[in-house]
Parts: structure tokens; sequence; C-alpha cells
């Protein structure tokens, strides 16, 4: 009896429990992470036909290579505290905030939230007030409730007391408002202003956007050259910028400014556009004069870490137009302070093209990024919906959008649109995918990721194991 009894549990401890576990864990495993919304996702994809085993490895990869990534990229926003890096400008906006009775801490963390040396930065007109005031609602219902960054305003004439007001009472995080002095928005010495002004003329007849705006130059030059190198900007190293009436159509509920630092990330965008032609037309010949005298800053062309191929045809000899486009930028502003990037600048703005033609910030920035920055120095926000000006970037991956929280439509996205947007090309050139470059704190279960493919586990007639299999192999 005893010696049966014996067997039995050996039998059971040898085969029974390991099976058992190992359908534990693939159960786990496959519905692990399913949100209660994602269930309808389900229910509504139950009748699939059958598919073959190659179809459902290369989905389970895709799925196990993009849990992989975001599993090495995710920020956490818990992480515990390091007294010793603590930065001298973090302690004190915290102590600011607390004076001003905002808690320091996220939302789900009992820890005050230790925040990058990073901002909003806003340049505005006083008659932006409503529409700066929509941005930071949104700004703040989306991301910064749940962090406190401070917003930093600038105006080339000082903020009238009620824009003060009404921006102030938006923010959750400090804010600071600062006058731009004319050094950094007259013009320089060697600009001719009556030549600038004869060709402002001429290229307001031709119907080019801005085409005769002086304060449109002024603030290109501006937001090239000079807003990193504002004092009320000098404690941070980040800046993510903001314009008037922008939307973000997806929660964001991870720190970008930290993904940046983390990632020794410099420069990011969410959508990418062509220029106008006729604002730019010697910049591009200027540039070249700027790579030959410079080598020293640029990346070399035939690097596999340069991406010139982005925004020249044929390595160097034309411009392409594409841009990022940059009323939303998360960039570095210790690379925009930096000799490389000041340089260029200045090489620019000496020919007085800013005025002369109308060169935009958006091309200068792009410019620099694709000549000095490395591949890896550059991200793509794709899970971050925006929309500026009629013009709409939305992610839209199917595994993703039941628990995204996005409001936008992955129809009206732009991304895809070879003909005005760039942003195929810079996936092509990074061979990167898209599903890889999703930031979130949740990935959905595999489950519901195969039924968003149209596949499921069940009526693919495969055995939980051959999954399990796929997943080890894929990890391994
Ligand atoms: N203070 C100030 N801000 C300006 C001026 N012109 C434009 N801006 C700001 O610069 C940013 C870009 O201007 P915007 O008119 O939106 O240009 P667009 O996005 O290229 O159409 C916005 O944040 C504006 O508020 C100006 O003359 N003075
Ligand atoms: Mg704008």
């Amino acid at each position: 009896m005893v010696a049966a009894a014996r067997s039995g549990n050996t039998i059971f401890r040898r085969f029974a429990l390991p099976f058992l576990l190992v359908f534990l864990f693939v159960w786990f495993l496959y519905n692990f992470n399913t949100p209660p919304v994602v269930q309808n996702v389900e229910k509504a994809a139950i009748s699939i036909p059958e598919q073959s085993i190659e179809t459902l490895t290369t989905t389970v990869t895709d799925y196990v290579m993009a849990t992989r990534t975001i599993t090495e990229m995710i920020v956490e926003t818990t992480t515990s505290v390091d007294v010793e890096q603590q930065e001298e400008v973090v302690l004190t906006n915290n102590k600011k905030l607390e004076q001003k009775g905002i808690s320091t801490a996220t939302s789900n963390d009992e820890e005050p939230y230790q925040r990058e040396k990073a901002c909003f930065v806003i340049l505005a007109r006083n008659t932006d007030r409503a529409g700066i005031r929509s941005a930071i609602q949104m700004i703040e219902d989306r991301f910064n409730h749940k962090y406190h960054y401070p917003y930093v305003f600038l105006n080339d004439v000082p903020f009238h007391q009620d824009f003060i007001d009404y921006t102030t009472a938006l923010a959750s995080g400090e804010t600071f408002y600062g006058l731009v002095e004319e050094d950094m928005w007259g013009y320089p010495d060697w600009v001719d202003q009556d030549k600038a002004w004869e060709l402002r003329d001429k290229m307001g007849e031709l119907d080019i956007p801005y085409g005769d705006s002086e304060s449109y130059r002024h603030m290109c030059r501006f937001q090239s050259g000079f807003f990193f190198r504002h004092p009320l900007l000098d404690n941070y190293d980040y800046y993510w910028r903001v314009e008037p009436d922008i939307h973000f159509t997806c929660d964001i509920d991870y720190d970008p400014f930290r993904f940046m630092r983390e990632n020794d990330l410099k420069y990011s965008f969410t959508i990418t556009l062509l220029e106008f032609e006729e604002t730019i037309e010697t910049l591009w010949d200027t540039t070249k004069e700027f790579i030959k005298k410079y080598p020293e800053y640029i990346i070399p062309f035939n690097s596999s870490d340069s991406f010139i191929s982005w925004i020249s045809p044929d390595n160097g000899e034309s411009y392409n137009l594409c841009h990022f486009w940059s009323n939303f930028e998360i960039g570095s502003l210790n690379w925009l302070r930096s000799d490389a990037y000041l340089t260029f600048f200045n090489h620019l703005d000496k020919t007085g093209g800013f005025f002369y033609e109308r060169w935009g910030d958006a091309p200068v920035h792009s410019i620099a990024a694709a000549l000095m920055l490395r591949k890896s120095e550059m991200h793509f926000f794709y899970d971050m919906g925006y929309f500026h000006d009629h013009v709409t970037h939305c992610p839209d991956e199917p595994a993703w959008l039941p628990i995204e929280k996005c409001s936008c439509d992955p129809a009206d996205s732009i991304d895809d649109d070879r003909l005005y947007s760039c942003t195929a090309e810079w996936l092509d050139v990074l061979e990167r995918k898209r599903t890889t470059l999703l930031l979130h704190n949740e990935f959905p279960s595999l489950r519901t990721f195969l039924t968003s493919k149209g596949l499921n586990l069940f009526t693919a007639n495969l055995h939980p194991i051959i999954i399990l299999s796929f997943v080890l192999q894929t990890r391994a």
C-alpha cells in the first residue's frame, strides 16, 4: 500500500506536476495583462478560419520581439530614488511645488517622483492665450497631471498679466515667464534690412505661407539658434516644445524625458513633412559648405550610424525637403548648446538666409540631426497621438488601440502618406518596425495580440506547448 502510494506520488511529481506547471505557465502567458475592455474585441473575432502554423509562428515571433524590445525600453515610472543622483533643480522644484500646495508624487507612487531636469517650452504671443490654454489642458490631462513638469513661456514682448494668470492656473507644475531680448530676436548687423524687406515682399506675392511675414522670420531664427540659450532654460537638460492649439490624443503614461535620458536620445518627433522649396533655396548649398568646412562634426555618410539617406537621395548632393515637424519636439538642450550645433547655426546665420529667404527651424533642426546625430540618438514617439494645424499622427496598431486610450482616428494619420510625409522612409532607413516603437507600461496578452491579427490559439488547433516553445525559442 505504502509502496503504491509512494509510486503514485512519484508519478504525480515526475509527470503530472510538471505538466500542470507548464499548463499554468502557458495559460498565464496567454492571458496575462488582458485588460477587461479587450475581452469584447476577442468576442468579436471569435469565428476565425484555421490558420497555418507558419502564420501563427510569424505572428508569435512578432509578438515576442515586440514585447522584448518594449521590456528593454520601458520606462519604469516607479523607480526608487537614488539620493545621490538627485539634482538640485529637482529638489528646488519639489520644494516650490509643495509650497504651492502641489503634490510632488505621481498618483500611484508614494515616493516623490524624481523628475528629469526638463521642462515644456512655449514661445507665444499674448494673443495666443486661448490656444495655449487649450494646449496646456491637453498636456495636463494626457500626461502632466502625474508628473508636474514645469513650463517656460517666452515672448518677444512682456506677457500680459492675464496671460500669466490664466496659464499658471492650468499648469500642475511651476510656470516661468521670460522676455526674449533683442540679441535673440532682432536683426544681426550683417543683414541688409532693405534687401530683406524687398525679398519678403516678393515671396509674399508668390503666396507662400508666411512669405511676407517679418515676425515669422524672427521666430524661426529664434527657434533655430536661441531658445535653448535663454537664461530660463539654463537649469534644464531636456525640452518639450508646445504650440497653441495642439492636441495630444493618446494617454502618455510614462515619462518621455526619462526615456530620452535613459536611452541617450537627443531628438524626437511625431510628424515629418516636406518643406516648401521656395523658402529654402540656398539652405542645402550653405549646408554643403558647412559639411566641407567642418567634417569633424558630421557622422560619415558611409557609416551605418548615418541617416543622411533620409534627407538626401544622392549621398548628400541634394536635399529631399524631408524634415521633422518641429512644433512637436522633445530634445536635448545640451545637444543644441554643443559646439557642433552652434557652429552649424552660426554658419547658416552669417549668410542672412533666415531673412533673405525664410528658413524654418524645422528643416534646420532636421538637417542638423541628420548630419550630426547617430541613428540611435533619435526617436519617433509613435505612441503619442498628436495633432497640429490639420495634420495628424495617430498610432494604428490593432493590438494596441483597445488599450491606448486614443481619441484620434488612425485613418487620418499622415504617417504612410509618402507624398507629404517622410515617416515611412524614416522607418525604412532605420529598419524599424512600428511595433518596436510603442512604449507603454502595459503590453496586451498574447491572446489579445493573436486575436487582433485574426488568429486564435484554439481555432488554429495548436497545442499550448507549441506556442510555448515558439515563445521560449524567440526569447532565447
Ligand atoms: N512671441 C512670439 N511668438 C510667436 C511669434 N510668431 C510665432 N510665434 C510662436 O511661435 C510658434 C510658431 O508659430 P505659428 O504661428 O504656430 O507657426 P506655424 O506652426 O509654422 O504655423 C507658436 O508657438 C507661436 O505662438 C511672434 O511674433 N512672437
Ligand atoms: Mg503652429
